[in-house]
């Protein structure tokens, strides 16, 4: 009775673009309570939950009091005297009363708001920090970091092709260690930078804004990055996510500083190019979410070498997860709960993966707020790994550093991921 939903409240505030966002607020009868935030993509796939917007001419349509009425009219309503300990009940009743595949009526932004909400008010319920209600008495693991140095696609008015050039830190042997090592190289990068007059700020998710003119003057920018901070033979790694489905569809890609049409086939050819001469161990949404044929041939190629993530590709869905499996696309999916739109179909995607052998890496969103959560799913999940931007912007930090306040919790327990997270063996 305790952990019943005696109130459930929502408000709009605002994201790190400036934009509308929901938070709600959810109490239980015995005075826990929970907060949860939608974030918001800007690369978003075509199969992902809706996120209900206003249109029209305020804050450039980007405003969500449909959303919040749907909140306060339809889903308060349905969930108050609910167990918040039974997240599986509350999500179906969410799914149910939305009734469309893509959650387009309620809003997937209003639906994952109050999944996560739920789920906060559940732990805080129970007097546990949420990775360690989430994890009970399985194994955690600090996640291997994914941190993006160079912001571009939609995240940097599209400067360069690639969206997000990150690094990933495989021979950290602890979460503080990772953390300081891509502190070394964000700080390289923007020095490089600045010395070639190529530094215009930064992007989105805190990853220096690009002045190159080629894609592959980034790769060899991002490489340079990590010699000058003092690393060799592997111990940083260059992942990639192309986000390809910005410049891609329909089996012809189009990027826009490459100056030239490319099929599927020549497209996976200069992805090749690219990993035969840089460090790289990573690659997400290499050609576009309608390539499945692209996928299964590019994972073919390199699968044994590389991670190969599906974001655009997978939306964080068990049965595109499972099919993906069936037909040899990918070897990793990235997760993010507000593509899936509930908790619980989050961790239905996870599961799948798991039970594939795929690797898992938990992903924010280009459109964040001061929310930690997803640190601790990355965490209470024993994800593997995590991507949530770059190593500046505190929407972006605070999840760094809760992932330290959680390893310092964990103290001699504390296990770092590290390479072994990866599907493959590094290179
Ligand atoms: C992605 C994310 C994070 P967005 O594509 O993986 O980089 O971007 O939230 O804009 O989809
Ligand atoms: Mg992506």
């Amino acid at each position: 009775m305790n952990t019943h939903i005696i109130a459930l409240k929502s408000r709009r505030i605002w994201d790190s673009r400036g934009r509308p966002t929901i938070e709600v607020e959810v109490a239980l009868v015995g005075g826990a309570i929970g907060r949860g935030i939608a974030p918001a993509g800007a690369s978003c796939g075509s199969y992902e939950a809706i996120e209900l917007r206003d249109g029209g001419n305020a804050f450039g349509g980007y405003g969500v009091a449909t959303a919040l009425a749907n909140i306060e009219r339809e889903i308060a309503p349905a969930l108050i005297g609910k167990d918040a300990l039974n997240q599986s009940e509350i999500d179906h009743i969410m799914i149910a009363l939305d009734g469309t595949p893509n959650k387009s009526r309620l809003g997937g932004n209003a639906i994952i708001a109050t999944s996560m909400a739920v789920l906060n008010a559940a732990a805080n319920s129970q007097h546990l920090p949420l990775w360690r209600y989430l994890a009970g008495d399985n194994p955690v693991s600090l996640p291997l970091p994914e941190i993006q140095i160079f912001g571009g696609g939609a995240h940097a008015g599209r400067r360069i092709d690639i969206q997000d050039l990150l690094v990933m830190p495989i021979a950290a042997t602890s979460m503080d260690e990772a953390l300081a090592m891509v502190a070394e190289v964000y700080r390289a990068a923007g020095d490089l930078m600045a010395d070639a007059g190529k530094r215009a700020g930064v992007a989105d998710e805190g990853g220096w804004w690009p002045d190159f003119s080629s894609n592959e003057e980034a790769l060899q920018m991002l490489t340079r990055s990590i010699e000058k901070a003092g690393y060799q033979n592997g111990e940083v790694m260059i992942s990639l996510d192309i986000a390809a489905s910005e410049f891609g569809s329909g089996g012809c890609y189009r990027p826009g500083l490459e100056l030239r049409e490319y099929t599927t086939a020549e497209w996976i050819a200069v992805l090749i190019n690219w990993i035969d001469k840089y460090p790289i161990l990573s690659i997400e949404d290499p050609v576009a979410e309608d390539d499945a044929g692209g996928m299964i041939d590019f994972t073919e190629a390199v699968g044994d070498r590389v991670q190969v993530i599906g974001d655009d590709f997978l939306v964080t869905s068990a049965t595109r997860v499972r099919k993906a499996v069936e037909q040899g696309a990918c070897n990793a999916v990235l997760i993010k709960p507000n593509q899936a739109g509930t908790i619980s179909e989050t961790m239905a995607a996870m599961s799948a993966a798991r039970a594939a052998g795929f690797s898992t890496i938990v992903s924010a969103r280009s459109g964040e707020s001061e929310d930690v959560m997803i640190a601790h799913l990355a965490v209470g999940w024993n994800a593997g790994q995590l991507k949530v931007g770059s190593f500046a912007r505190s929407e972006r930090m605070a999840k760094w550093n809760e992932l330290l306040r959680i390893e310092e919790a964990l103290g001699a327990k504390a296990r770092f991921a590290g390479a072994g997270a990866l599907p493959i063996r590094s290179r």
